[in-house]
């Protein structure tokens, strides 16, 4: 069917508060949400579409809709074009907050049933052309799966039932039914095709986990990823019902043991664990059931901080309790506890250690307590047929639990008999036959079979069909003697103790020679005579007679790029040529200082009123502001709300690297992602600061271009909340940017995993010649409303190298501020509160490095950006430098070509920036510098600036010489 849900007043007998109930009346938020979800949608912009489902749905349905449903779809259907299919996806929400918040009737329950079927249809026909967040798509399922389950118990509750309700059960008999349910999950599973894409993913044929799911070559997401997650609502219907073994049939295709797409969602993460142990415990299968809640539990309580403001944080919690009860049950049916991790082990202490120990007495007391946890933690079983209507009405709901509480205390009460064998076994290596019954008061034939039971009981059948031991200790018997044997070998702590003395040894000889060293010290002061013989004063390394207690240091390498000038300066030939290092020449070769440079210099020097006070530790805030201004855009929404904090730091370098340190100490995740290749330096900033470092895929040899999708796979593979350094154009060495469609995709998967994007920002200017445009890639990730870092260096566009200029910019997330406007009372002052923690936390890291920034630099900086004339005469110089960089690259590539150098030549034409990467090898770099006097970094990069009409003939001659001679 489709259409709204007739809201009569039988219907909205929701209590007084929705009395003034009017389902047609459509508040300006609601409007404006859905004209902006559906304009999202249909540009595929899956980030926004996330914030908005995860966010503003619910700011709105808490202000406006807290006892009500959502407007009918009729209301809305006008601002969406009538599109079908999102009228189905809002309704699909419109009766999930309506169970989430009120109770559905029966006629409703029915309704939202009709609509999961046109909905599906629609899927599994193949018209949906959209990408939509994972997180929604697992809703639906969950959401499905949640209202069958709902709708059996309803329909279980026969006794208060009216002649209406009953009627209207017999007329849409086909609502709800388990083989519908099971069906749609099942065609959705087989129309996906998941199955066979997740069997060709570990050929290397498919890419789906490492998308998480997404297309990004344009398709839809929507199928593949609700057949993924209706394997798990499968799961979850044959657990309702009883049927562990094959619920976890239908998850063999999804590796438990790896990451994957249903560990992108908390929500299905959690599910998806829960029943698996659940019907692991039932089915005895106990260790896999331990291993797996150990695992879920340790994950939870290391992220649960995360999901605090989720909608799911109270289901989180609740799921988490439960399991801790199903691992106490499960841990005293089989007491594997070195499987438990510590801190799992420690709150299952806290929770249940005093009611484990009872129910390892299996007396009544410990039966009762098998009794309530399971109760407490075991799923909603259902039956999930339709009661005959004839007979007399009576509440059947709680049938299904009963069943399965009595089957698996049954079970208990075998496991009792076993429990004073474990405690045997667990004492002796041998015991014979009569002394074991006589200890467990039972005779030998019982106890025979006591003991063949036990090696039953503890072995359970795998999903191969294998029969596997979930045994901690193992057993046979010969002749009349029970042997025991440990089946997993204990810990070797042989190699630890070892270890341990020979690093205590180590402290004690320590401390005997510091004794005598303070002996010595103490007669020398005391004036006593020097005793020469005295081994600790005579070796006392800083006594001046001595080398050097240094003199173990060894030379280091110089480094890569500034090298390169080391090595230049020394070379006495006239008509050598530095190329290595990233700096502006002129056409006569020389280092060029800006008018408007000058310019401000002379105003600061003629300024009387300027002292030389330290600057506050996070620089000049004049500096900070424009800037913040000049990279984010002076109309940037974040700069307008407060929440971007700038910091002075020393140059673009000085800037990664306090912006580094605040990461290792503020941030949760610790691993940063740089492009390979990308500027030498970053790997050391960032794992001196204590980060690991990684490294994506970036630059492809054969094209001389970008590695797109090596650079998608390698994002999508990586852990959710990593940082990621991203060059803001102009890319070092490689001269090879992203095109802004490139960037649009970079940053929808980065915002959909929650990767942290860091910019360096050391050319803004000087790859297009327009600041504004070189600041797109920042400005998309900023405008989209969540986190970015950035570090700014004037020392290319200003030419201000030696002065150490720069800056380090935090935009604080701002999401809920800018997409629901009509709630933004209750939020705004968030983001910019946080921004001003920030910086409070940016001071304590500068203030221990240097303290606080130069004054001189950032002085100039500031006049010029604060002076419309002098920016503009600023913009003039700049794009000059950038057109000249322009020329060269044309005069060089025309020089090569003119000498029909060997090879394609075009990249020098397409990279941009101030390098070119030639493709030269190292050897035969070696030969320009050792033959033609040409310096440049040894990985082939050139640096452009460097270069002037004069110098170009003779670098054409060096690389033509290099391509034909050299190797
Ligand atoms: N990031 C990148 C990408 C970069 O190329 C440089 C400098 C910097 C940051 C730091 O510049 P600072 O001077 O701290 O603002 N690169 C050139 C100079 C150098 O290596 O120090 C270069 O690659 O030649």
């Amino acid at each position: 069917m489709a259409g709204a849900v007739p809201y009569d007043s039988e219907q909205s007998a929701h209590g007084d508060s929705a009395s003034g109930y009017d389902p047609n009346y459509v508040p300006d938020s609601v409007k404006s949400f859905v004209v902006h979800m559906y304009r999202q949608i249909r540009e595929k912009n899956v980030y926004e579409i996330h914030q908005m489902y995860e966010t503003s749905f619910q700011s709105i349905s808490d202000r406006f809709f807290k006892d009500v449903p959502w407007p009918s779809v009729d209301a809305v259907a006008t601002y969406v074009d009538n599109d079908h299919v999102f009228c189905l996806l809002y309704r699909e929400m419109w009766f999930r907050h309506l169970y989430a918040r009120l109770s559905p009737t029966l006629k409703q329950r029915i309704d939202s049933w009709d609509n999961y079927c046109n909905l599906f249809q629609v899927v599994l026909h193949g018209v949906v052309n959209m990408q939509l967040p994972n997180q929604w798509l697992w809703d639906m399922v969950d959401e499905f799966v949640y209202q069958f389950q709902s709708f059996c118990q309803y329909r279980a509750k026969m006794k208060n039932k009216t002649e209406q309700e009953i009627a209207l059960l017999r007329q849409y008999d086909q609502a709800w039914n388990v083989y519908g349910v099971l069906n749609y999950l099942q065609a959705l599973v087989e129309k996906s095709s998941i199955i066979q894409i997740l069997e060709q993913e570990k050929e290397g044929l498919e890419q789906f986990t490492a998308t998480d799911g997404y297309d990004y070559s344009g398709g839809s997401n929507v199928l593949k990823v609700l057949g993924y997650f209706s394997m798990i609502g499968l799961l979850r219907v044959h657990c309702l019902l009883g049927d562990y073994h094959t619920g976890l049939k239908c998850i063999l295709p999804i590796d438990i043991t790896q990451q994957g797409v249903y560990t992108s969602v908390i929500g299905s993460h959690i599910t998806t664990i829960y029943h698996y142990g659940f019907a692991n415990l039932m089915l005895r299968k106990y260790t896999e059931a331990i291993r797996e809640f150990n695992k879920i539990l340790l994950y939870i309580f290391k992220t649960k901080q995360y999901h605090q403001k989720s909608p799911q944080y109270e289901q989180i919690l609740k799921k988490n309790e439960q399991m801790y009860a199903l691992l106490a049950v499960t841990l005293s049916l089989c007491p594997q506890l070195k499987l438990v991790e510590e801190t799992v082990n420690s709150q299952l202490r806290e929770k249940y250690g005093e009611k484990m120990l009872r129910m390892q007495r299996f007396d009544d007391e410990a039966f009762a307590l098998y009794d309530e946890l399971f109760s407490y933690a075991c799923p909603k079983f259902i039956t999930p047929s339709a009661p005959s209507y004839d007979e007399p009405l009576v509440n059947y709901n709680q049938d299904a639990y009963r069943l399965q509480l009595k089957l698996f205390l049954y079970e208990v009460k075998q496991q009792q008999l076993l429990s004073g064998i474990r405690t045997f076994l667990n004492v002796y290596s041998t015991i014979s036959l009569a002394k074991l019954a006589s200890y467990m008061e039972v005779d030998e034939h019982t106890l025979r079979t006591v003991l063949m039971t036990y090696k039953h009981k503890m072995h359970s059948v795998n999903s191969d069909g294998k029969i596997v031991s979930n045994m901690d200790t193992n057993f046979y018997i010969d002749d009349d003697m029970v042997h025991v044997v440990e089946s997993k070998a204990p810990k070797k702590y042989g190699d630890y103790f070892m270890r341990q003395i020979v690093k205590l040894e180590g402290i004690m000889t320590d401390i005997d020679r510091i004794k005598l060293e303070i002996n010595a010290l103490v007669r020398h002061l005391q004036g006593s005579p020097l005793d020469a013989a005295d081994p600790c004063l005579a070796a006392a390394p800083t006594s001046a007679a001595q080398i050097s207690v240094f003199d173990h240091v060894v030379r280091a390498p110089e480094d890569p790029i500034l090298g390169v000038t080391v090595a230049y300066n020394k070379d006495p030939s006239p008509v050598k040529l530095n190329l290595g290092v990233g700096a502006y020449r002129t056409e006569e070769g020389k280092p060029l200082v800006l008018n408007v440079v000058r310019k401000a210099e002379q105003m600061l020097v003629n300024d009387r009123s300027r002292v030389k006070e330290y600057l506050p530790i996070v620089g000049l805030a004049d500096f900070n502001k424009l800037s913040a201004k000049l990279i984010l855009g002076a109309d940037s929404p974040a700069i307008q709300d407060n929440r971007v904090t700038t910091v002075q730091c020393l140059s673009g370098t000085g800037s990664l690297r306090v912006g580094a340190e605040f990461l290792a100490r503020h941030y949760h995740q610790h691993t940063i992602y740089i492009p390979q290749p990308t500027w030498g330096n970053h790997v050391k900033i960032f794992g001196l600061a204590g980060l690991a470092v990684k490294t994506y895929r970036y630059y492809d040899p054969a094209t001389r271009g970008l590695n797109f999708r090596g650079l998608l796979e390698d994002l999508g593979s990586a852990p959710s909340g990593a940082i990621v350094l991203l060059h803001a154009c102009a890319h070092n060495p490689t001269g090879v940017d992203p095109t802004a469609q490139e960037w649009e995709q970079i940053r929808q998967l980065m915002r959909l995993k929650a990767l942290l994007p860091f910019f360096d920002s050391a050319y803004q200017g000087f790859a297009s010649g327009n600041l504004d445009a070189d600041a797109q890639s920042i400005r998309m990730f900023v405008r989209d409303g969540g986190e970015c870092l950035v570090a700014q260096s004037y020392a290319k566009n200003m030419g201000l190298y030696g002065e150490r200029v720069g800056a380090l910019s935090m935009s604080i997330s701002g999401f809920s501020e800018r997409l629901t406007v009509s709630v933004k009372d209750e939020q705004s002052t968030g983001s910019a509160d946080v921004a001003s923690r920030v910086e409070s936390q940016l001071k304590l890291v500068i203030r221990p490095m240097y303290s606080n920034p130069p004054i001189h630099g950032a002085s100039i900086v500031a006049t010029i950006l604060k002076d419309r004339a002098m920016f503009q005469e600023w913009e003039v110089e700049l794009k000059a430098m950038a057109d000249r960089i322009i020329s060269m690259r044309k005069q060089l590539f025309d020089a090569l070509r003119s000498r029909g150098t060997p090879g394609d030549w075009s990249h020098i034409i397409k990279q941009i920036g101030m390098f070119t990467f030639t493709g030269l090898n190292s050897t035969q770099v070696a030969f320009m510098t050792k033959e033609y006097h040409i310096y440049l970094t040894s990985d082939g990069r050139i640096s452009m600036a460097g270069l002037s009409s004069r110098t170009v003939p003779h670098l054409a001659d060096a690389i033509h010489a290099a391509v034909t001679k050299a190797a």
